[in-house]
């Protein structure tokens, strides 16, 4: 048969040409011998116009009983409507000629996607006893992942995911950059932590990769010169915050210096700007989509990204009479904080710190060659919360075992890392960075398993 027309397309311009679409049934409302069908498809709705007089009572019978979220596939003449439409995302209607039902939805729905998809604003109008039926629970979203999935907010929040994910690959292969694939299986854990699961690699214990710290690196001792990876990070995080996950999309790292880790920081300061630009020329609509939902402003960022100190940092939060350790880590709060005062002050909310003490970082990260209580490393931060962490790393076999030994890792489970150094190593350093952390904070959405697409924390193994 004919090609489909996707419903984004149905457009002013070809009023009057006949097109086959398919989508969903998002609601259905009769007025006299019409039946005006609200049809999604991608998170676009169209009005679909079945008259009697056209189609035949059987038919408008038909359609009148198909229940929401039902799949069809119809054809119909692209029609300018009788007055504007307000409902939909088309500002054309389709007066119907033929419809089929391809998948009939059960008629009782844990969750109703138009629900789902109200914006604050459009609860508050429901009135005082429609805001408790109106507002969908997150419990209630993730539990029904695939209906919530099919919300316009959502498909637009997947969409820039990808574009995200897109640019970083593209940035980075413009760069002479080699993308790498590193195991997920390993004999030890990668960060140090405790936040690792373990398994039994048949027979052997063995863990879930945190990281392709480990591996990347080794890329680098394999004459790799410059890696990236985009994978799977597991991480056996114990508290339900709104920021952590168990698993995790990485985007990962890894390069030779010549001089200084400052030559990471510089690829930093060019990567973000270039995708935060990439993602407002490709995404207008999808941005467009999850504002209507949940509204934001877009994130300011300063062509030359900001690099301060962690040391500056802790003297500005101690101005604004905070209280915060100069040699520990800023805690979530301290974080946030630190945001609002480099915003006021220097009217960004994308900047790096670097330089943090050596006992808040893990133990393969270069010491600060002044200092030892410091290191040679940074975090990024986007709306006063991290997205990145990265550094130098150790590349001397003898400082990287005895910094494993003194953070209290076993170092036989990591032999084959530390070896990697024994014949040769250059200089190195590189970053890590979670993709849906960059996804949440670039729409200011307040959890991170809004960016996850069937997310995994310390409660939720499923779906
Ligand atoms: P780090 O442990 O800071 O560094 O992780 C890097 C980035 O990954 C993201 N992230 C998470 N996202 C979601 N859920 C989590 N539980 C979670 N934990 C971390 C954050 C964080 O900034 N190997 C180093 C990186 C490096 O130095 O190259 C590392 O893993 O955005």
């Amino acid at each position: 048969g004919k090609e489909l027309t996707d419903v984004s397309n149905l457009v002013e311009e070809i009023v009057g040409s006949e097109v086959s679409i398919r989508g969903r049934v998002h609601k259905n409302r009769l007025v006299g011998t019409k039946l005006f069908v609200i049809l999604r498809e991608s998170g676009f709705t169209v009005q679909c116009v079945v008259e009697e007089t056209r189609v035949g009572a059987n038919m408008i019978k038909f359609v009148k009983q198909l229940s929401r979220e039902s799949v069809v596939e119809l054809i119909g003449v692209v029609s300018h409507p009788k007055k504007p439409l307000t409902g939909t995302t088309q500002q054309v209607e389709i007066h119907v000629r033929k419809m089929y039902c391809l998948s009939r939805s059960l008629p009782n729905l844990p969750l109703v996607v138009e629900d789902a998809a109200r914006s604050e604003s459009d609860i508050e109008k429901s009135g005082k006893d429609g805001k408790q039926a109106a507002r969908v629970l997150q419990d209630t979203r993730l539990n029904n992942r695939v209906l919530d999935i099919r919300t316009p907010a959502n498909q637009a929040i997947f969409r820039i995911q990808c574009q995200v994910q897109i640019a970083f690959r593209e940035f980075l292969l413009s760069k002479g950059f080699l993308e790498i694939h590193t195991p997920k299986l390993i004999a030890g854990s990668s960060e140090g932590g405790s936040a690792v699961f373990r398994l039994d690699y048949k027979g052997q214990p063995a863990c879930l990769a945190q990281s392709p710290q480990l591996h990347k690196q080794m890329a680098i001792c394999g004459d790799m010169r410059r890696v990236f990876e985009v994978g799977p990070v597991f991480r056996a995080e114990d508290s339900f915050t709104h920021r952590h996950l168990c698993e995790f999309v990485g985007l990962d790292v890894e390069m030779e210096i010549r001089m200084h880790y400052s030559e990471i920081m510089d690829l930093v300061g060019e990567l973000f700007p270039f995708i935060f630009t990439k993602i407002e020329e490709r995404c207008p609509k999808e941005l467009e989509s999850v504002r209507k939902q949940y509204p934001f402003q877009s994130l300011k960022f300063l062509p030359q990204t900001l690099r301060l100190t962690f040391a500056e940092g802790i003297q500005m939060l101690k101005e604004a009479g905070e209280e915060v350790d100069p040699l520990g880590d800023l805690n979530t709060e301290s974080e946030r904080k630190l945001g609002q005062l480099v915003l006021e002050k220097y009217k960004t909310e994308f900047y790096m710190l670097h330089r943090y003490p050596s006992a808040v970082r893990p133990f393969y990260t270069m010491p600060y060659e002044n200092d030892s209580n410091y290191s040679n490393s940074f975090d990024v931060f986007i709306r006063g919360e991290e997205i990145m962490s990265g550094a130098q790393r150790i590349h001397d076999p003898e400082l990287l075992e005895k910094r494993a030994r003194e953070c209290g890792i076993d170092v036989k489970t990591i032999s084959t890392y530390i070896d990697a150094f024994r014949y040769g190593a250059p200089p190195h350093g590189g970053f890590g960075v979670g993709l849906e952390r960059v996804v949440m904070l670039l729409c200011a959405l307040n959890n991170i398993r809004k960016t996850s697409l069937f997310p995994r924390d310390s409660q939720r193994l499923t779906p």
